[in-house]
C-alpha cells in the first residue's frame, strides 16, 4: 500500500513535471491554442488561419497550434489555464468568461443586445474596450472579438412560444450563475454542464434540451436528440480570441503587433464564415426533421428577465454603467 501509494506520487510528479516542462516549451515561442469546436466550424478555420498567420508574419519565430474538439479541456477549466500560461491562447464565450471576468458577464444578460449588428459595433467600441480592460485585469489579452449568433432553446419535449412553455424543464446551460437565474426566472430546472456531455444528457434525459446558435445545436448533433428548436433568441454573447498575459509579455513589442493584427484579421474572417455557417446549419437541421418555430412574443421572456438583471446590479453595482450604456445603446 505504501509503495504503491509512493509510486502513484512519483507517476503524478512525473506527470506534473511534464506539464511544467510542455507549458515553458509552449511560451516560449510555440504557442498552444484551446478551442472546443470542430475542425470546419468558423471558429476553428479562423483560428488556424490565425496561427499561420503568426508563424510566416515572424518567419517561423513563434509557431502556434490550435487543439480543437476541447482536447485540452473544458471551458471553465481553460480559461483558468490560459490565465496562468500553461494554455497560450484560446477562443472563449463571454459567457462563461464571466464566471473570471465580471465585466464579460454584462453580455450574458438576456436580450441586452438588441440584435447581433448592434453587439458587433457596441464590442468593436467603447463597450468592447471596457470588457477588455476586465479581461486584462485578468491576465487575459483579447486579441479579437467573434461571432457566435443568437442562442435559443431547443429541447426534445415541446416548442416553447412563451415563458410559462420552460417551466418544468431541465435545460443545459453554460458555466455562469446568471444562466441559472436566467432559466429559474422562468421555473425551469437549470443544470450547468460541459459543453461535450450535452448529447449523452439529452439523450438519456439527464436534461430535456439546451440553449445554443443553430451552428452549434448542428455540430455537436444534438438536433438528432432534440427536435424543437426554438428562436427565442435571447442570449447575443460575443466570443473572444484572446491570449494569456504571461505569455503576451514573453513577445517582443514587434511579435506582439503582429498577434494583435492577426488576431483582429481573424476575426473579420471568422464573423464572414459564422453567416455562411449559421445557413447551412440551418438548412441542414431543417432537412432532418427539426421543427424550428419563430417566437411572436419576445417581449414577454424580455419582461421575465427583470429580475435576472435586478440581482446581476444588486452584485455588481459597479458595473451599473456599462449596462446602462448597453441598453441606451442605438
Ligand atoms: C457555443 C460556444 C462555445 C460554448 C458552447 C456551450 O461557441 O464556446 O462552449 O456554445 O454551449 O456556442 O458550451
Amino acid at each position: 500500500m505504501t509503495i504503491l501509494k509512493s509510486m502513484n506520487c512519483l507517476a503524478a510528479a512525473a506527470t506534473v513535471a511534464g506539464l511544467a516542462f510542455s507549458a515553458n516549451i509552449a511560451s516560449a515561442n510555440n504557442l498552444r491554442g484551446w478551442n472546443i469546436h470542430v475542425d470546419d466550424y468558423p471558429v476553428s478555420i479562423a483560428m488556424k488561419s490565425f496561427a499561420d498567420d503568426i508563424a510566416e508574419k515572424t518567419n517561423g519565430e513563434i509557431t502556434a497550434r490550435v487543439y480543437n474538439n476541447g482536447v485540452l479541456g473544458d471551458q471553465p477549466d481553460a480559461i483558468e489555464q490560459v490565465r496562468l500560461g500553461v494554455i497560450d491562447f484560446g477562443e472563449f464565450n463571454l459567457g462563461p468568461m464571466g464566471q473570471s471576468v465580471p465585466e464579460a458577464s454584462v453580455t450574458s444578460l438576456p436580450f441586452i443586445f438588441k440584435d447581433v449588428p448592434q453587439m458587433y459595433r457596441l464590442m468593436d467600441g467603447e463597450v468592447g474596450d471596457a470588457i477588455g480592460e476586465g479581461m486584462e485585469a485578468k491576465g487575459i489579452v483579447p486579441l479579437g472579438w467573434y461571432a457566435a449568433g443568437a442562442r435559443s432553446f431547443y429541447n426534445s419535449v415541446h416548442p416553447i412560444n412563451t415563458p410559462a412553455d420552460v417551466e418544468g424543464l431541465k435545460v443545459r446551460v453554460m458555466s455562469n450563475d446568471l444562466f441559472v437565474k436566467m432559466i429559474e426566472a422562468m421555473d425551469g430546472n437549470a443544470t450547468p454542464m460541459a459543453f461535450g456531455e450535452v448529447y449523452q444528457s439529452i439523450r438519456t434525459g439527464v436534461v430535456d434540451g439546451a440553449e445554443n446558435n443553430t451552428p452549434s445545436y448542428e455540430s455537436t448533433n444534438h438536433y438528432e436528440v432534440a427536435k424543437y428548436f426554438s428562436l427565442t433568441e435571447h442570449l447575443i454573447i460575443p466570443e473572444c480570441l484572446c491570449m494569456s498575459k504571461r505569455s503576451w509579455d514573453k513577445m517582443t513589442p514587434e511579435q506582439q503587433e503582429i498577434v494583435m493584427q492577426a488576431g483582429r484579421d481573424s476575426a473579420i474572417l471568422q464573423r464572414q464564415l459564422w453567416d455562411e455557417r449559421e445557413k447551412q446549419s440551418l438548412e441542414k437541421i431543417e432537412a432532418a426533421g427539426t421543427i424550428v418555430n419563430t417566437v411572436e412574443d419576445k417581449a414577454a421572456f424580455q419582461a421575465a428577465m427583470e429580475p435576472v438583471y435586478e440581482s446581476f446590479l444588486q452584485q455588481n453595482p459597479n458595473l451599473t454603467d456599462l449596462v446602462t450604456m448597453i441598453r441606451e445603446a442605438d
